[in-house]
C-alpha cells in the first residue's frame, strides 16, 4: 500500500485533478493502469460530467467537499495488480478548524504516514503583476501559510512526535491554463517556489535525501469557463511515484534475478561433474537443492527487461518536469545512478477509515 496526501487550498483544483489522474490513468501509461477499487461508476460519471461543455459550469466540476475523504486505486503493470494506492483529498479549510476536530486530527494521522505529497498551487495566483504580488497572493490567498504547516508536520512521526525525512514531494502547479504566457517559463515558477516553500530546496539533514519536482498540470484550457476537457501532464505527479517505487522494485528484481542464474549455473555444474564421475550417486541421491527451471529464469528475464524498458520509456517522459535533490536541480537518470528510489515499506500504513 502507497499512500499519497494531497494538499492545497479550497478551489486549488484539487479534486478535479485527482478525478483527471484517474481519467488518463485507466487507459495507462507504458503498462500501468489506476483503476478504482471500489465505485467505478461513480468516477466514471464524474469524469464525464468534467468532459461535458453542454452542463453549466457548476454541474461539471466535483462538490466541494465537507470531509476528509480516503479513496483507494489498484495499480497494475500489465494487468498484475502491484500496489493499493490510498489517495487522501481533504476540504482545503480543514485546518482552520479546531485541533481536536476528528478530521483534522485523521488529516494529522494521514500525513504521517504518507508515501508521496502532492502541493498543488493554484496557476491563478501566478498572474499577478510583480513577483512580490504573486508570493502575497500564494501564501495568503493559496493556502501558503497552511501548505508550509503540513510540510512541517509531514516531517515528524505522529506517534513517536520524532523526526522522520520528508517523503517525496511533488509541487503541482494546477489550472496552468489560467497562466500568462509570458509566466510560463520553469526558472520563473521554480524561483516563486523557492520563496514560498524554501523549506523543500534545503539540503536534507545527515542520511536523509530531499526529493521534490514540479510540475504543471491542466484539465484542459479555459475548462472553467467551459473548454474542453483536454489534459496535460495530469498523470504525470502520479507518474513520479510508480517511477520511485518501481525502479527501485525492478533494482530489488535484478538482484534475485542474477541470484537465481547463479544458482542454476552452480547446480548445472555440480550436475555436469556428478554426471562424469558419479553417475550412480547421481541415480541414489535426491536432489532438493534444484534451482529454478532454465524456462523460468528465461521468462522472469523477459519480464525484467520489459519493465525496464517501460520505466525508461516513463523516465523519459518525466524529462520536462523540474527534478531537485537536496536543493541542488538534478537529472532524472541520478535517481537511478545515485540510488534516490523508494524502495517499498515492510509494515503497510493502515491507519484511518477507507472509502469504499
Ligand atoms: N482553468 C482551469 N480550472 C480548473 C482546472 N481544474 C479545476 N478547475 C476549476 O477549479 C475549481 C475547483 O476545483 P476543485 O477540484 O473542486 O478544487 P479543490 O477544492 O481544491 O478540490 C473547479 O470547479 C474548476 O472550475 C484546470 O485545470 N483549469
Ligand atoms: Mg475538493
Amino acid at each position: 500500500m502507497s499512500r499519497i496526501l494531497i494538499c492545497a487550498n479550497t478551489l486549488s483544483g484539487k479534486t478535479t485533478f485527482m478525478y483527471g489522474t484517474f481519467h488518463q490513468m485507466m487507459k495507462g501509461i507504458y503498462g500501468f493502469t489506476l483503476a478504482p477499487k471500489y465505485h467505478f461508476a461513480q468516477f466514471n460519471r464524474q469524469c464525464k460530467r468534467i468532459g461535458d461543455t453542454r452542463l453549466p459550469l457548476n454541474e461539471r466540476f466535483p462538490a466541494p467537499s465537507d470531509r476528509i475523504e480516503a479513496y483507494t486505486f489498484v495499480l497494475k503493470y500489465n494487468l498484475k495488480t502491484i500496489d493499493e494506492i490510498q489517495w487522501i483529498d481533504y476540504p482545503g479549510n480543514l485546518l482552520e478548524e479546531d485541533e481536536d476536530n476528528p478530521d483534522n486530527v485523521r488529516l494529522m494521522e494521514y500525513l504521517s504516514g504518507t508515501d508521496c505529497l502532492f502541493l498543488c498551487v493554484d496557476g491563478s495566483h501566478f498572474n499577478h503583476e510583480t513577483k512580490a504580488g504573486i508570493l502575497n497572493a500564494i501564501h495568503c490567498d493559496g493556502g501558503g501559510m497552511e501548505l508550509n504547516f503540513l510540510l512541517n508536520r509531514a516531517a515528524a512521526d505522529r506517534q513517536t512526535g520524532e523526526d522522520r525525512p520528508l517523503p517525496p514531494v511533488c509541487v503541482i502547479i494546477t489550472k496552468y491554463d489560467l497562466v500568462e504566457p509570458d509566466k510560463r517559463r520553469e526558472d520563473f515558477l521554480v524561483d516563486i517556489l523557492k520563496e514560498e516553500f524554501p523549506i523543500l530546496f534545503y539540503p536534507a539533514p545527515q542520511g536523509q535525501t530531499r526529493l521534490v519536482s514540479v510540475c504543471p498540470v491542466t484539465l484542459g484550457r479555459d475548462i472553467s469557463r467551459g473548454g474542453k476537457l483536454e489534459p496535460r501532464n495530469i498523470e504525470k505527479p502520479f507518474c513520479y511515484l510508480t517511477f520511485l517505487r518501481q525502479a527501485a522494485a525492478l533494482r530489488q528484481r535484478r538482484q534475485e534475478l542474477e541470484q537465481m542464474e547463479e544458482a542454476a549455473r552452480r547446480y548445472q555444474k555440480r550436475e555436469e561433474s556428478h554426471k562424469r564421475y558419479h553417475r550412480i550417486w547421481q541415480l541414489l541421491t535426491p536432489r532438493s537443492d534444484r534451482p529454478a527451471a532454465e524456462e523460468d529464469i528465461r521468462r522472469m528475464a523477459a519480464d525484467y527487461r520489459c519493465l525496464e524498458e517501460d520505466l525508461r520509456r516513463m523516465k523519459g517522459s518525466l524529462q520536462n518536469m523540474a527534478l531537485f535533490c537536496n536543493g541542488e536541480q538534478i537529472p532524472w537518470d541520478s535517481l537511478i545512478e545515485n540510488g534516490l528510489l523508494m524502495p517499498e515499506k515492510n509494515g503497510q500504513p493502515e491507519r484511518g477509515a477507507e472509502k469504499g
